[in-house]
C-alpha cells in the first residue's frame, strides 16, 4: 500500500482513543500472497483448497476465541470482529472509513474476469462470489428421547463456515443474537 494509490487510506488512521461502543475488526491481511500464490501454483484467481484452509484457520480461532463474534474472509485477508474490549481500549490505530465506497462498477469487473480468465461470475461457486462468514451459529440439538417418544431439545452454538450476502440486512435480522454481547 505504501506509495500506491492506496496511499490515502492512511489519513484515516489516528490514535485517538477508541468511543467505548466501537466493535473492533482486526484485518489479517497474507504478506506477498500474489508472489506466494505463483510459487505454489494456487488456482487463478480462486483456489478453493487454499480458501479451505484458511476458512478451517478461522474456525479454529472461533473455537479458541470467545471475544471474536464474526470472521469474514475474502481472497489473502480475514477480518474478525471482537466484542469492543477495555485492554485494547487505550492504544492501536483506527480508521473510521468513509461509508459510500467509489462506484463498484460490478459489471466491468465481470467483463475483465470473462476477459482474462473466462470465468462467468454469475455460474463461480458462492466461496467465490461472496467469501466466508464464519459465526457460531445456533441448532436445535436433540438430548434424548422422553418415555413418550417426544424429543428434548437444547440450543447449542456451533461454529459454521457459510457463504452468503452480509450486506444486506436480511442475515443480520435472521441472527440478532452474534452482535448482542451474552
Ligand atoms: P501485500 O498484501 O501488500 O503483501 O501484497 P499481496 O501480494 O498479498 O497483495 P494483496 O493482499 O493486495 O492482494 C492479494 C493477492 O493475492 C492478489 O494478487 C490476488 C492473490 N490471490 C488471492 N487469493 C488467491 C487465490 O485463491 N489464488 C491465486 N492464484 N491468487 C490469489
Ligand atoms: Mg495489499
Ligand atoms: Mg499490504
Ligand atoms: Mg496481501
Ligand atoms: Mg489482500
Amino acid at each position: 500500500m505504501a506509495n500506491s494509490k492506496y496511499e490515502y487510506v492512511k489519513k484515516f488512521e489516528t490514535d485517538d482513543r477508541l468511543s467505548p461502543s466501537s466493535w473492533i475488526v482486526v484485518r489479517i491481511d497474507g504478506c506477498h500472497f500474489h508472489r506466494f500464490s505463483a510459487e505454489h501454483a494456487f488456482a487463478k484467481p480462486n483456489d478453493e483448497n487454499a480458501l479451505n484452509l484458511m476458512n478451517s484457520c478461522a474456525v479454529s480461532m472461533l473455537e479458541q476465541f470467545p471475544d471474536i463474534v464474526f470472521a469474514y474472509g475474502v481472497s489473502d485477508e480475514y477480518r474478525y470482529g471482537l466484542y469492543f474490549m477495555s485492554l485494547f481500549y487505550m492504544e492501536g490505530n483506527y480508521s473510521v472509513l468513509p461509508k459510500t465506497g467509489k462506484g463498484t462498477q460490478a459489471k466491468d469487473k465481470n467483463e475483465l474476469l470473462f476477459q482474462q480468465f473466462n470465468v462467468n461470475y454469475d455460474k463461480l461457486p458462492q466461496m467465490f462470489r461472496k467469501g466466508s462468514c464464519i459465526y457460531r451459529k445456533k441448532v436445535e440439538e436433540v438430548v434424548k428421547l422422553e418415555d413418550t417418544g417426544n424429543p428434548v431439545t437444547r440450543t447449542r452454538s456451533k461454529v459454521v463456515v457459510e457463504h452468503m450476502d452480509i450486506i444486506g440486512p436480511k442475515f443480520w435480522s435472521e441472527h440478532p443474537y452474534i452482535l448482542k454481547e451474552e
